[in-house]
């Protein structure tokens, strides 16, 4: 069962980038999720990430349920913790973060949690989580106990995206955090992504459609947005279209 990173993978091939929209099921009741949908279908958004560092209610399968009964658009769990595993959902970033130390984020919570994530049936995207510093302490910063990597050290984001990759990650995601001040520079995006061949998701404090744009052009293939929607939903039609302006290969 790897239909949608089958799916991730064709679209890297042919230069296809992709906008996902990142829901924070604790901050969004049934007429937001309505809205969202709406907005979504409309721009054509690829995918619904859901999750994140904190989500603290049982509303996670009740937003997943929603979100698959109004739309056609994959949904994609991203945890911030094996609780947050769904069912509902078409997959699950099965994330070690890579660029941390902390040996419960890079395989102790995935011993615990591995059998009931086997029994979910989700299609499992084992995925390479590298936590750049987006210019002031994140959530993820600060509640992953792991010292992100410095803004401005590609290097170490290249070797760290590398080693992810022979270590049989089939993603690397690099995210400054959500709500970052700095989004992850251009530079260290293009850097990595020249040193990998797996598809790589970008995320973290990104809130103008340029800037989406010009992280597609290094070599970005997937663009999360999160806090910025939160914030102004109907940002979702010009960060889609950047993301989507960007000449497929033929
Ligand atoms: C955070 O990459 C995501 O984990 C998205 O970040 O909320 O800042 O868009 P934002």
């Amino acid at each position: 069962k790897q239909a949608l990173y089958n799916q991730f993978v064709e679209k890297k091939r042919t230069g296809r980038k992709s906008f996902a929209v990142l829901i924070d099921p604790d901050k969004v009741d049934d007429q937001k999720i309505a809205q969202l949908v709406r907005l979504a279908t409309d721009a054509k958004v690829d995918y619904f990430f859901v999750g994140g560092s904190l989500v603290i209610s049982s509303h996670l399968d009740d937003c997943i349920r929603q979100l698959k009964a109004s739309c056609a658009i994959p949904v994609v769990l991203f945890p911030g913790s094996p609780s947050q595993v769904s069912k509902y959902a078409d997959a699950l970033l099965y994330l070690s973060l890579i660029s941390g130390r902390n040996p419960e984020l890079l395989i102790g919570q995935h011993v615990i949690s591995a059998p009931f994530v086997k029994k979910s049936g989700l299609e499992i995207m084992p995925t390479g989580y590298m936590v750049v510093d987006g210019g002031a302490p994140t959530t993820v910063s600060y509640i992953s106990n792991a010292t992100p990597i410095p803004a401005d050290k590609n290097d170490i984001a290249m070797c760290t995206a590398m080693a992810g990759e022979m270590l049989g990650m089939k993603l690397i995601y690099m995210d400054a955090g959500s709500g970052a001040k700095r989004p992850i520079p251009e530079s260290m995006i293009e850097k990595v992504a020249r040193h990998i061949e797996v598809p790589l998701i970008i995320g973290g404090g990104i809130i103008d459609p340029v800037k989406a744009y010009l992280n597609c052009k290094a070599g970005a293939d997937v663009i999360v947005v999160g806090n910025a929607i939160e914030k102004d939903p109907t940002l979702i039609k010009e960060l889609s279209a950047a993301v989507h302006s960007i000449p497929v290969q033929v």
